[in-house]
């Protein structure tokens, strides 16, 4: 029988779809979804789902015991936009959450955790080309000290209380089904169901901000198959790499299936985020520990979030 898995954060954007990938393998019953707030029909329709705010560890404690849960899967997050404008409430979020499942595995209450780092832990100082694996990380915003702190604080936990802790750095990750929240890569989603809706976007980036992205399914492939992995004691946090793109470009993508979409560029706040971060990544250390490949580049994820979100506008 297969160990029961507890998803904190299971309403976001890459929750939900994890929780889906999970209980298509694992099972529905064994995979318990939690956020503090409902998530889609399909999330709450086929499985169990708890209300659980991920800063309560009582709570969390509470449901762990409930379902005999043994792997936590922690993606409750406040994003790099969001945490800029919530420095205290994201630190909070970030950390608190963190803890809270590390000592419940550190108590043997838990056997294993993944834990979502992000390439937010590189700042201004990183070699932005092909970023390696072990490089400098001198973030400069909220949500990158958070993940980089984070980090440390696993590989400390694994060190001296032998936790079994996982963790990759997500690129943006670009996906149909449930819209980002507060990132800085979210305009390579919202882009997709504006040259829907409207026909036209207002982009938040400049037009040769360019930075790694992920399609979800990779992203997903990504992190069921590291938490499978057997001989994965060289890192806590792999860089993974797939695809990386300007926003120039995913436009001239988008417009050989929308020749009439037009896009302006008004860059915010976000973008000297954007310029902080790396521009690829260099993942072989992922490839060589646990097989990492990706499936999607620029022109196979656009067509099918086209083709997807087009089918979803359809239905409603
Ligand atoms: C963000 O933009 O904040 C996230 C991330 C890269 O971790 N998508």
């Amino acid at each position: 029988m297969s160990e029961k898995i507890l998803v904190i954060g299971a309403s976001g954007q890459i929750g939900s779809e994890l929780t889906m990938g999970l209980r298509k393998i694992y099972g529905d019953s064994h995979v318990i979804a939690s956020d503090i707030r409902e998530g889609s029909s399909e999330l709450m329709n086929s499985g169990t789902f708890e209300f659980v705010d991920a800063t309560n560890k009582e709570q969390i404690e509470q449901i762990v015991q409930k379902h005999t849960i043994e792997v936590v899967y922690l993606m409750a997050a406040m994003l790099s936009g969001a945490a800029e404008k919530n420095p205290e409430k994201a630190w909070d979020l970030n950390m608190t959450s963190l803890f809270h499942v590390l000592n419940l595995a550190k108590e043997g209450v838990i056997k294993r955790i993944f834990w979502p780092s992000s390439i937010a832990i590189f700042g201004n100082s990183t070699p932005k080309q092909m970023t390696g694996q072990q490089t400098i990380t001198e973030p400069s915003t909220v949500y990158g000290i958070s993940k980089l702190t984070g980090e440390r604080w696993c590989d400390y936990y694994m060190s001296n209380f032998n936790v079994d802790v996982r963790s990759i750095r997500y690129p943006g990750i670009i996906s149909w089904k449930t819209m980002p929240g507060g990132g800085t890569t979210d305009y390579a989603v919202e882009i997709y169901h504006k040259a829907i809706i409207e026909g036209k976007y207002e982009c938040f980036l400049s037009e040769n901000s360019r930075l790694p992205m992920m399609f979800m399914e990779d992203a997903i492939k990504a992190t069921i198959d590291l938490m499978k992995a057997s001989n994965i004691n060289n890192y806590i946090a792999y860089n993974v790499g797939a695809v990386d793109f300007t926003p120039k470009e995913i436009v001239k993508e988008i417009k050989k299936h929308l020749p009439e979409f037009e896009v302006s560029y008004v860059p915010d706040f976000r973008q000297k985020i954007a310029d902080s971060w790396p521009q690829s990544i260099d993942d072989n250390a992922a490839k060589r520990d646990w097989n990492w490949e990706h499936t999607f580049d620029l022109e196979t994820m656009t067509s099918e979030m086209l083709t997807r979100l087009n089918e979803k506008y359809a239905k409603s």
